[in-house]
Parts: C-alpha cells; sequence; structure tokens
C-alpha cells in the first residue's frame, strides 16, 4: 500500500464545538498521522483560492463566508492509502448520510457546518497540501 499524504482543515464550527481533540483523534486511531498542524484565521481571499473548483456553484458564497467566519485548523494526514482513508473516516458531504461513526455523522451539524475538509484526490491533496504549507513544515516521524 501507498503512503499519501492529503490535506485536512477542521471548519469553524469544529473549534467552536470544541472537537478539535475528537477530530483529531479520530485521524491518530484509524493510522493517518498529523505531520503539519497550524490555527490560521483564512482571509477570504486564501478561502476564495482554496475552494475555486466551486466559483461557479450556487453554495459558493456561502462555503467562503462560513471558512472564513472563525479561525480553522490545517493539517497535513500521512499514512496509508491517506486520501482515501481520510475521506472514509470523515464521512459523506452531508452528515444526515454519513455513516455512523464517522466525523460528519458524529459532529457535523449541516452540509454547510461540515466540520472537516479533506482533498478528493492525490493530485488535489498535493495541491491543496501546497496551497498552505511549505515542505519546511512538515515534519516525519515513525512509531
Ligand atoms: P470538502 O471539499 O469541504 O471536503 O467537502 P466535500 O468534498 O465532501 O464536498 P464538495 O462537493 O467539495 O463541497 C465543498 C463544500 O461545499 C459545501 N456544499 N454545500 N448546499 C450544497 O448543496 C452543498 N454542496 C456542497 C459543503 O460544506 C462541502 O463540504
Ligand atoms: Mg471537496
Amino acid at each position: 500500500m501507498a503512503i499519501e499524504r492529503t490535506l485536512s482543515i477542521i471548519k469553524p464550527d469544529g473549534l467552536k464545538s470544541h472537537v478539535i481533540g475528537k477530530v483529531i483523534s479520530r485521524f491518530e486511531e484509524k493510522g493517518l498521522k498529523p505531520v503539519a498542524i497550524r490555527l490560521q484565521q483564512l482571509s477570504q481571499t486564501e478561502a476564495e483560492g482554496f475552494y475555486a473548483v466551486h466559483k461557479a456553484r450556487p453554495f459558493f458564497k456561502d462555503l467562503v463566508s462560513f471558512m472564513i467566519s472563525g479561525p480553522v485548523v490545517l493539517m497535513v494526514l500521512e499514512g496509508e492509502n491517506a486520501v482515501l482513508a481520510n475521506r472514509e473516516i470523515m464521512g459523506a458531504t452531508d452528515p444526515k448520510k454519513a455513516d455512523k461513526g464517522t466525523i460528519r455523522a458524529d459532529f457535523a451539524k449541516s452540509i454547510d457546518q461540515n466540520t472537516v475538509h479533506g482533498s478528493d484526490s492525490l493530485e488535489n491533496a498535493k495541491n491543496e497540501i501546497a496551497y498552505f504549507f511549505r515542505e519546511t513544515e512538515i515534519q516525519t516521524y515513525s512509531a
């Protein structure tokens, strides 16, 4: 199996409901290791650039304003098949449709305030990691 890196974001609702630790535990328990972590208030420009792929979608404006409504936790997660593994741990975009035991089913309020972001492909993961982190900010450690 391939060791991959993926970008994870704990969205503003996750900070407001005090579940940073619980969310990170879900990743660690399933073999995804945080190798970079930063708390940050995104600017409008940063959030718009990050979600540029959704620019034409009706939810774009609300998505950007939610993502800048408070600080977020930016993380690089590393592990076997990290991109897919992270998406499985997160659960479906709409928490009402997410499987029990996933982060979104257990912590998210709505499709808009859905607690976490995760890269959806290896290529996007590389771009999203580079959007927020320099290579020197990413550490490596083993068990
Ligand atoms: P994310 O990018 O945040 O990890 O979420 P995702 O891949 O599961 O979903 P995506 O299609 O990339 O959409 C990005 C975020 O936009 C909001 N959204 N709202 N109202 C809607 O129909 C709708 N669809 C998407 C969600 O907050 C989603 O996480
Ligand atoms: Mg997405």
